[in-house]
């Protein structure tokens, strides 16, 4: 079974990722990794954070000469910023100064204070920064290397930031070429104009992306138990991005709308079986069906404003206007690599449980397989 969890606040030391269950023998490509970090570094929009950090992962342990021992896997970003924070992130002693008393509506601060009775916000946001992805992407970026191996691949694209929205085809060039990864040059340009005039006026946008999954056979995920379902799976994964407030799946929403004969995909007598539509967005019961993976997310427009919204000061009760923290205009195109890494994730862990339970044929198979090495050995 696939561990997977981050540690790490925003202005700390860095953010990491630990990973357990991975195979031994794992080929990682260590470019992957980074480029995926830089990728979610990029995106205009983006704030002045950004300009001070060059993620780069830093292998702790779990790994030697390039491949997976089979051990624990830890892995560092480091922050950069944290040079200018240390007096004000020591783990023992705190110079005053950074405080914060006002909660920003949609963030988490005022529900964190709640949760675990800080009175100081800063400890809330310090761990529900988005800085956090880092740590989801080093993860991603290395889990890429284990699909690669198995010939699955996930990508991604933004199809609207605000009120500029992209419906075309997916082009890999067209994406690499673009600042905000839409792969439509007339459509960047809109969606490049909507940021400005959001950041002009103080305030922030959301937006959708997609994420496709290629290359994965039928029969990945379970439908004998609702925590084995690939679309549970793929969908928790994806919410669980700071900020995401909607995924679909295929046609999604539309299928509410629509009588069944307009919604199942026909299935084809071909080798392998396909399927001439794809609303089911390559999942049925609970499972991949052959067709690939179609995701599209939803991301909030960021809590963080310029010109504060109304909230209350936590030490006086009084009516003031939230916080202002360097921050980001949009980070839809950040999310997007966000979304690709939560993708591989998903998916690394369903394939690895699925193979924890196979049928008793392919056991046999792999236990004779065993049988062989070992005599041999
Ligand atoms: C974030 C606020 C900004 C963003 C940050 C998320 O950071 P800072 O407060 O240091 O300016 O840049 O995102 C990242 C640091 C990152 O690596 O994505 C927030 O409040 O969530």
């Amino acid at each position: 079974m696939l561990v997977f969890n981050t540690a790490g606040e925003s202005h700390g030391r860095g953010v990491f990722a630990f990973l357990d269950g991975l195979p031994a023998g794992l080929v990682v490509d260590r470019e992957l990794i980074d480029r995926d970090l830089a990728r979610r570094q990029m995106g205009y929009g983006r704030g002045g954070r950004m300009a001070i950090e060059k993620d780069r992962v830093d292998v702790l342990c779990g790994i030697r000469g390039g491949r997976t021992l089979g051990s624990p896997v830890l892995l560092a970003v480091w922050n950069a910023d944290f040079e200018n924070w240390k007096d004000h992130m020591d783990p023992w002693s705190i110079a005053p100064g950074r405080e914060l008393h006002t909660p920003r509506p949609g963030h988490a601060d005022l529900a964190g204070a709640a949760r675990f009775r800080h009175l100081d916000l800063r400890n809330v946001l310090e761990r529900s920064s988005a800085r956090e992805t880092a740590g989801r992407v080093a993860a991603g970026g290395l889990l890429r290397s284990f699909l690669a191996a198995l010939g699955v691949h996930v990508h991604s694209w933004v199809t609207r930031i605000g009120q500029a929205v992209f419906e075309g085809p997916y082009s890999r060039e067209l994406l690499d070429a673009s600042s905000v990864f839409c792969p439509d040059p007339q459509a960047t340009k809109a969606m490049e104009q909507a940021i400005d005039q959001a950041y002009e006026q103080g305030d922030s946008l959301g937006g959708d992306f997609t994420v496709v999954v290629s290359g994965l056979p039928a029969g990945i995920g379970s439908y004998t138990q609702w925590n084995q379902r690939l679309d549970a799976l793929l969908s928790m994964h994806l919410m669980s991005i700071p900020a995401i407030k909607a995924v679909q799946i295929g046609a999604g929403i539309a299928c509410g709308g629509l009588p069944g004969s307009r919604v199942h995909d026909p299935i084809l007598p071909t080798r392998p079986r396909s399927r001439p539509t794809n609303n089911a967005g390559g999942l049925e019961g609970g499972m991949s069906n052959g067709e690939p993976v179609v995701l599209r997310c939803t991301m909030k427009p960021i809590p963080t404003l310029t010109r504060g919204l109304p909230t209350f000061d936590m030490r006086t009760g009084e009516e003031t206007a939230a916080h202002y923290e360097r921050s980001d205009v949009c980070a839809v195109p950040a999310a997007s690599v966000v979304g690709e890494a939560m993708t591989i994730i998903a998916v690394t862990g369903a394939i690895l449980s699925g193979f924890s339970q196979p049928s008793m044929a392919a056991l046999s198979q792999a236990f004779a397989e065993q049988r062989r090495f070992w005599e041999g050995l």
